[in-house]
């Protein structure tokens, strides 16, 4: 540690340490908690960019985001109790997306802890299973070394969120002490044997099949990966909301196994003699709820590429397990040489399956006919036209997602940010993030009104801040997901799923953003040009509402039918 003999606050102590660790940005909800953390932001020149958001949720989920978008640690301030809970979804969602982040929450003083003064939670207990790490520092002394750990722990290995509890008088009081240097994410490589296995295996197969996913990814290692499948020639599907690994206009590209999957693509992985799983946990929504392979040992020859030792053989058994990170993974696979003395460039044993799988993929992807005047669709179809291929969709959890899951071509690294999580109200603030940090970039966020609704004060926040983004809000009257799974499950019981809502166009226009409502198909192409336009000109957000029939509940099937085909079920 470097020594310096100049007495500072523990705020001026640990903002100076996210200055070394490389922090740009940090999004808060202020509380006089952590005052002297605020001040000193204030007095660092302002080199962290403060974006002060309307409610906790937006700020976790906006430095998740950014998680997501750069492999740094995302980093939210919130006060003690309330600040905490709503700041919770936030170190869920990066827990389930291993997205590295960092929490800090302003803590009572230290001389009344134990007391339940007010506001006062005990942070270890509240967060310990979703966190990778929870800690409450005692002394500001401590800082440089324990904010040092929160990066490392938040970046190594499989990626996560901490959560770090700072007293008030840890934050006020003054001491003499030296900073840390900038943390160093710690990975495991493969070893050489293993990757020697691997290229063996793909060998000796008939019928591999990629299935990436989890987090951990870069740019780089998107492209070191890329160029492995390109060498080998191999299918590759994502998982779900991992669209964004692959290039979705890749030729070995095959759609995404994720809720409600093509079942031809079920049927290919299924089928593959060898799945090489690289990155994900194989979790339930990726797997078509545990059954997409045998548990625990599939049928399939298996190789399993995970960050974290724990998840290998956690519910799988792989012949061949891999510990490494995902850059490292990737760089060793993207120098694998394919068997052969010309290797396998131009044609596999598999070649006419990958061509097969694309093809299917791409049919796939075009919409049928649906009810009502507005055709999200042909919406989708409209967006994959004009949008650039950096273009940054964002979404939270609805049945209006699975349209843009389905019909959107992801442009590769960072195109997608969806919560694997399954958060509603994610969409919002990924979308103001991104925005943040890419403002050159086009970035869309898609929203159910139910969805939209969870965080839509965020609206204030991208005006603020200058955030040009485009919302599209998916209004359908409904929580249409959770009325699906009642016409499923209890047909023509409807209850607690309807909404009645306000004016979006006309909220959107008081927060200062562009409002308009579409109707029908043809009306969207131009409202979505005025929508972009006002974004780019205004630096301002603007919201199309976008009316669909209820009956259209997903791209494949009406409301009426589900409840139909329950009730011949006897269900209900
Ligand atoms: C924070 C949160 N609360 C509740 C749920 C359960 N849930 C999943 S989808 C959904 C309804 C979404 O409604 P909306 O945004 O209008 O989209 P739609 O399904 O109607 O397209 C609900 C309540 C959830 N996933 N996340
Ligand atoms: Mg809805």
């Amino acid at each position: 540690m470097a020594n310096t003999k100049t007495l500072r606050s523990g705020g001026e102590i640990l903002v100076e340490a996210l200055k070394i660790h490389g922090v740009e940005r940090v999004f808060c909800v202020p509380g006089e908690s952590f005052l002297a953390a605020i001040d000193a932001l204030a007095g660092a020149d302002r080199a962290i960019e403060t974006i002060v958001t309307r409610h906790e949720a937006g700020a976790a989920n906006m430095a998740e985001a950014y998680g997501k978008l750069t492999a740094k640690p995302g980093i939210c301030f919130v006060t003690r109790g309330p600040g905490a809970s709503h700041a919770a979804i936030g170190v869920h969602t990066a827990s389930q997306d291993s997205t590295p982040m960092i929490l800090f929450i302003g803590q009572v003083g230290s001389h009344m802890r134990q007391r339940e003064a007010w506001q006062e939670v005990d942070y270890p207990a509240m967060f310990g299973g979703m966190a990778k790490w929870v800690v409450e520092i005692d002394r500001p002394e401590r800082i440089p070394e324990l904010i040092s750990r929160a990066f490392h722990v938040a970046t190594s290995g499989r990626p996560g969120p901490v959560v770090v509890a700072l007293p008030e008088d840890v934050l006020s009081d003054e001491c003499e002490t030296g900073d840390a240097q900038a943390y160093r994410r710690v990975a495991a490589h493969p070893g050489a044997q293993d990757m020697a296995r691997l290229a063996a295996m793909i060998g000796e197969s008939a019928r591999p099949l990629v299935l990436v996913g989890g987090g951990g990814w870069t740019k780089a290692a998107c492209r070191d990966f890329a160029h492995f499948v390109e060498a080998f020639d191999l299918p590759v599907a994502a998982g779900f909301r991992r669209q964004d690994i692959l290039d979705n206009n890749h030729p070995n590209y095959i759609g995404h196994a994720g809720l409600g999957p093509s079942p031809k693509l079920v049927a290919r992985i299924r089928n593959a003699d060898l799945i090489i799983a690289v990155g994900g946990r194989l979790g339930e929504t990726t797997t078509n709820g545990y059954t997409m392979f045998d548990v625990p040992r599939p049928a399939q020859r298996f190789v399993h590429v995970h960050a974290d030792p724990n998840e290998l053989g956690r519910v799988y058994q792989a012949d061949l397990p891999i510990n490494a990170g995902m850059p490292e993974f990737a760089a060793a696979a993207a120098a694998l040489k394919p068997k052969g003395p010309t290797g396998w460039r131009t044609r596999t044993p598999w070649s006419d399956e990958v061509k097969a799988a694309r093809a299917a993929y791409e049919a796939d992807q075009t919409p049928g006919p649906m009810p009502g005047r507005l055709d999200l669709g042909a919406v989708m179809m409209h967006l994959r036209d004009v949008l650039p291929k950096d273009a940054i969709l964002a979404n939270g959890a609805g049945n209006y997602a699975i349209w843009v899951h389905k019909f959107h071509r992801y442009g590769g690294f960072r195109t997608q940010l969806a919560p694997t999580s399954g958060a509603m109200g994610y969409g919002l603030p990924a979308a103001i993030s991104a925005k943040l940090h890419h403002p050159d970039r086009e970035v869309i966020c898609f929203a159910g009104d139910g969805c939209f609704l969870m965080s839509g004060q965020e609206l204030a926040t991208a005006c603020q801040y200058k955030a040009g983004v485009v919302v599209l809000v998916v209004n359908n009257n409904m929580y249409g997901s959770i009325r699906a799974h009642q016409e499923r499950e209890y047909p023509g019981r409807v209850f607690a799923t309807t909404l009645e809502n306000p004016d979006f166009p006309a909220l959107a226009r008081a927060y200062g953003a562009f409002g308009e409502k579409v109707e029908e198909t043809a009306a969207f192409a131009d409202a979505f040009a005025r929508a972009r336009a006002f974004s780019v000109e205004q630096k301002k957000p603007a919201l199309l509402e976008l009316v669909i029939d209820p009956e259209a509940i997903t791209p494949s099937t009406t409301l009426t039918a589900l409840r139909e085909a329950a009730l011949k079920a006897g269900h209900g």
